[in-house]
Parts: C-alpha cells; structure tokens; sequence
C-alpha cells in the first residue's frame, strides 16, 4: 500500500533510520533552516521538528523529505538501498501508465476551516529558513494546483512562497513553468485574478511530482498516482473547485492576482547560492485555510547540494532528457543529471554514429526547459562516475572548437553566473561541450586511451587477470 500521507512515510522511515524526530523545542527562526541544512549537506536523514518556539504543541515541522535517493525508494515502495540505475528503471516503467485520481467527499485536510476575518497565516510554524532571506517561505515543499480556464487541465507545481502578512503571500511565477504560464497567457489578458490551491504536507510522491519535470497539458496527479500504484484520493477545495490531495496536512485557498505585485526574496536557492534579486511577483490573496488536526508543516531546507530539490531534479530531468533525446530520434547509451551539478547540467554518453552528435544533442535538449551544460561523452564513459566525466572533459573537449554556446536563449533567474540584470530579466546562454573525438579522425588519427581495457590485447588481460592472486595482491 502506498503512504496515504507524510504520517505514514514517517512511521515507516523510523523503521529503517531515515528520520530524525527532535522532540526539544527548535525555533523556526533560522535554526530548524539551519539543522535541516547540516543533515542534508551530511546526507542526513530527514528531520521531524515536533516542537516549534512560539507555536503550541502539536504544530510541527518536516524537512528534507526526499533530500536523497533512499528516501525516494522509500517512498516509492522501493528497497532503500536500490542503485540509482534500478530505481530509475522502475520510475521509467510506472510512469508509462498515469493512474487517474479518485474524488472523494470527506478528507483530513477539512478537520479545521478557517475563513475571511479569521484567517492568520503566522497561524503555522513557516520557517526563517536562511539568514537573509526576505521573508518567511510557507512553499518550499507544497503543491501548488491551478487550473487553465479553457482545457481545465490541472496543474500541481513547486514555485517558492513567502507570507507577506496575515492574509496574502507573493511567489516567484517564471512564465516558462505551467501554473505561471496559464496565469500570464489566460488570466492576466482577462485582467482577473487566477484560484489556487496551496496543498502542504501531501503525501511525499504527490509533493515529489509537483516538483518534477512533466509536460505542458499532463496532470501531475496521474503520475503521482502511476508512481505510488495507487491513484491519488483528491478532495474539492472548501472555496473553489479546483481540486487537493485530501490527506494533505495544510490547504490554503484564495487567488493570485497579476495585476498586484508584492516584493519577494531574496532566498536561498538550488544552485546553492542567494542570487535571484528582490523584485515584485504577483499577490496571493488568501480567503481560507484548512487543515488536519495537529498539522505537519514542510520545508525544504535549499542550498548547496545535496537537498529535494537536487534529487527531484536528478531523477526528473534524467527521465525527461532521456525522453525527449529517444522522440527525436537521437542516439545516445546512457544519460544522468547529476545532483551535484544542481540540475542545470546534464551528462550524455554516445556511440557517434556521425560527425556533430553532440550538437544535435545539445539542440534537442535546449527546446524543452534546458540544462545550461550539456556534456556529451564517449559510449565508455560512465555516466554516474564524476571522475570519468572530469576526465572525458579535461581530455577530449577541444577548449575552443569543443564547446558551442547559444546565447540568447531562456535563463534563469536562480543561476548565480548571469548578471544582476540578465538574472533580472530571464536572460540566458547555454552550452554543449563536446567531450569525444572528433569521427573524421578515424581509428588511425584517434589517440588511443590508456587504460587496461583499451591498453592491452584481451589475451594479456584475461592472464592477468587469472593470475592476479598468484602475483601476490589480495
Ligand atoms: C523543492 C523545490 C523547490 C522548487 N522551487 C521552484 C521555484 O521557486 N520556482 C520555480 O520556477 N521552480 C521551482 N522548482 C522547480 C519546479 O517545481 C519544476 O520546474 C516543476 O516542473 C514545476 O511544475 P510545472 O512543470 O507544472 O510547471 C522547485 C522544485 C523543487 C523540488
Ligand atoms: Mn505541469
């Protein structure tokens, strides 16, 4: 059975050790941030803060919920120690069939509504997560669902939230991701606010997709369903009809207007730096809050990798790049987005069946939303191994003919080496770096590498190999 909800995930991660629960009082201000922060960059477990500094007992806070790939197996039903391989293999398999929600009547996340005058969002321990940021961040591990008014394709997307006051918050809404695209092409010509639903505390998958990379017009909760193995219980909102994860622990409703901006950040971000400038973004105007008894807030404590974001988009864009590179047709034997390469960069091996692989690669992968690097390396570089990559690198991409740039292209707003201004403005560039020989030296002009597989007949290999012991070494 899949967890139903945060609670359940949990129950079962005391039982393999993947799940610190601090019972002594922690403030929200800075160090719970703080404490999830050294767990995950100490590949720690996740964090369940059980007493908050200011808030009575009860309310509570977690952390890190999918910060690495055992938690994910976890979630997913998985052995905790599977290789990324094989968990990747069967996210592949279960996303090939979405599994359509189910509606039901009576959810958890009603046990408590609040409406109008008596809404109070400092009601929930949101923490200060990092010195400096501009605000307390209530969505750094939600789901936001919005709704297109023409197709009523639902959408479950993670774009950080900072309360503003009691009643309204402002979020970052890039126009390329699908909840900010509706709300800038449909709504914002209609001159009307967008509803939404801010779902905190779903079950770890649900959050997980919100997160991932899926396509324009697909429902997230179809893959939660397909990647669970058991379709994703939703409930109608108490104010709209647009639709939330009933066991979600915390629902906020309301409309996010584009016609009203608020100032957001600065904040911490995934390339593990605070570089996206103090700028306005739209107004979420809340008009209710529901919730479970007791609520479990959720946070996700970005920065330096290794944390959520890292591993949603390792395993995400994996899947998604490797998609998209079999649709249109390009060869390639193995792909991975590193979590310490933060998810702007990629790594592709080939076989070159022809000149300029590499180039057709790093076309294909800048038309959806890009890596800014896109290393391309030989079929016998392994992909997962960094030493391998930093060796194809420093050894075959010609410092001046083996890199192509694009410029003018889509940046983003979060990537510390663009200027304030093209950070400002979503300006950006991007990269291929072609880290293979070029196929018009041939075998003859092609310098042979010097390992013990490429180094020596097979025959001297296997005798070494067969006599290693006898030779003396362990
Ligand atoms: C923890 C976490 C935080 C994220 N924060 C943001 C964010 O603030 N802004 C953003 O545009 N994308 C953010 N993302 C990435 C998006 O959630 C991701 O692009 C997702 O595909 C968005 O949903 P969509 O494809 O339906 O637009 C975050 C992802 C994770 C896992
Ligand atoms: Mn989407």
């Amino acid at each position: 059975m899949a967890f139903a909800d945060n609670r359940q995930f949990i129950e079962a991660m005391k039982k393999t050790g993947d799940v610190v629960c601090i019972k002594k009082e922690v403030d929200w201000d800075l160090e719970a941030g703080a404490i999830a922060r050294y767990s995950n960059e100490k590949n720690g477990p996740a964090v369940l803060f059980e007493k908050l500094k200011d808030y009575p007992p009860g309310f509570r806070l977690f952390s890190s919920a999918l910060a690495n790939f055992r938690r994910v197996a976890i979630a997913m039903g998985l052995p905790p120690e599977i290789s990324f391989q094989d968990l990747l293999k069967e996210y592949d398999k279960r996303l090939q069939k979405p599994f359509k929600p189910v509606v039901v009547k009576d959810a958890p996340c009603k046990d408590v509504v609040v409406e109008g005058k008596d809404v109070d969002l400092f009601d929930f321990p949101t923490p200060m997560i990092h010195e400096g940021d501009g605000g307390r961040y209530i969505g750094t591990w939600h789901i936001l669902v919005t709704k297109d008014p023409d197709t009523k394709w639902s959408n479950w997307g993670m774009y950080r939230v900072m309360l503003y006051d009691k009643k309204r918050m402002v979020g970052m809404l890039s126009p390329e991701q699908h909840g900010p695209a509706v709300l800038w092409e449909k709504y914002a010509p209609m001159k009307k606010p967008m509803p939404f639903a801010l779902a905190i505390g779903a079950d770890p998958i649900s959050s997980y997709v919100a997160g991932a990379f899926f396509g324009r017009g697909e429902e997230e909760s179809g893959f939660a369903g397909a990647l669970r193995k058991q379709p994703v219980e939703l409930v109608k909102c108490h104010t709209n009809d647009l639709h939330v994860p009933a066991h979600s622990e915390i629902i906020i409703e309301g409309e996010i207007h584009p016609d009203k901006p608020l100032m957001e950040g600065p904040f911490g971000e995934f390339p593990g730096y605070s570089a996206s400038p103090r700028r306005t973004w739209p107004m979420y105007k809340v008009n209710a809050i529901t919730y479970r008894h007791d609520p479990i807030m959720t946070m996700c404590s970005v920065g330096f990798p290794t944390d959520d974001v890292h591993i949603v988009a390792a395993l995400g864009k994996t899947h998604l790049y490797k998609k998209m590179l079999k649709e249109n047709g390009v060869p390639f034997t193995d792909l991975f987005v590193p979590p310490s390469g933060t998810g702007l960069l990629v790594i592709v091996s080939i076989d070159p069946p022809h000149a300029n692989v590499a180039s057709r690669i790093g076309r294909v992968l800048m038309t959806g939303r890009i890596p800014h690097f896109v290393i391309v390396v030989d079929g016998d570089v392994d992909v997962y191994n960094m030493e391998a990559v930093m060796h194809a690198i420093s050894t075959k991409c010609h410092p001046i003919r083996g890199i192509t740039t694009h410029d003018h292209d889509i940046g983003s707003p979060l990537a510390p080496f663009y200027t304030h201004e093209e950070r400002k403005l979503g300006i950006g560039a991007k990269a291929v770096f072609d880290c293979t020989f070029p196929v018009e030296w041939g075998i003859e002009k092609t310098p042979k590498k010097v390992n013990f597989i490429k180094g020596y007949p097979g025959s001297v290999q296997d005798k070494v190999l067969k006599n290693w012991k006898s030779y003396g070494f362990k």
